[in-house]
C-alpha cells in the first residue's frame, strides 16, 4: 500500500506547483512547462518533448497538467491514492471457508466450543500462531469458560488481520 503523503509534503509540492503554475490559474500548460525546463540547467527540452511530458502525466486529458496530476507524476503514485477497493465478497466466503476448515478439525459442528490448548494449534496451523496474551486475552475473558467459540474465534481473526493490514502500512 502506497504511504499517505503529510501535509508538509503536500506543501512542498504545492509550491512547487504554484511556481510552475506562473499564471496561477490552477494548471500547469505546456508552455508554462517549457518555461520551467527552459530555466533548469542543461539542454532544455524542446516544446514537443515538453508536450510529450504532459501528455503522458495528463490523466484527464484536458491538455494541461493539475495538481492532482502534477503530485502523481512527482511521486509514481496516484494522487489522490487509491480507495483500497472492498474486499470482493468471493474472497470474504473462501477466507471464512478456510477458517471454518481449521476449526471443524476441532469441533465439526462450528456450534461448540475448542479449549485454548486446541486454539493455539489450530492458529499455528492457520500460519497464524498466537502468543499467551492474546490467548489469556482472548480465552479467558471472552466467556470466562476457558473455551473459545467459532464466532469469537472468527472475530478474533478477522480483527486481527485488520490491526496487520494497519500496521504494515508503516513497514
Ligand atoms: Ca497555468
Ligand atoms: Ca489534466
Amino acid at each position: 500500500m502506497a504511504r499517505a503523503l503529510s501535509p508538509e509534503e503536500i506543501q512542498v509540492f504545492k509550491d512547487l506547483f504554484d511556481s510552475y503554475d506562473s499564471d496561477k490559474g490552477g494548471n500547469i500548460t505546456v508552455e508554462e512547462f517549457a518555461k520551467v525546463m527552459s530555466q533548469t540547467p542543461g539542454q532544455p527540452p524542446s516544446e514537443a518533448e515538453v508536450a510529450q511530458i504532459v501528455k503522458e502525466v495528463d490523466l484527464d486529458g484536458d491538455g494541461t497538467i493539475n495538481f492532482n496530476e502534477f503530485i502523481t507524476m512527482m511521486t509514481g503514485q496516484p494522487y489522490p491514492p487509491k480507495v483500497e477497493e472492498e474486499k470482493q465478497p468471493e474472497q470474504q466466503v473462501e477466507e471464512d471457508a478456510e477458517y471454518a476448515t481449521a476449526w471443524k478439525q476441532y469441533e465439526p459442528s462450528l456450534n461448540g466450543s475448542i479449549t485454548a490448548s486446541q486454539f493455539r494449534q489450530l492458529m499455528a496451523e492457520l500460519g497464524e500462531p498466537v502468543n499467551d496474551v492474546e490467548v489469556e486475552q482472548l480465552i479467558n475473558n471472552v466467556d470466562g469458560e476457558g473455551k473459545l467459540s467459532y464466532k469469537e474465534f472468527l472475530h478474533f481473526v478477522k480483527s486481527r488481520n485488520v490491526e496487520d493490514d494497519i500496521l504494515s502500512g508503516y513497514q
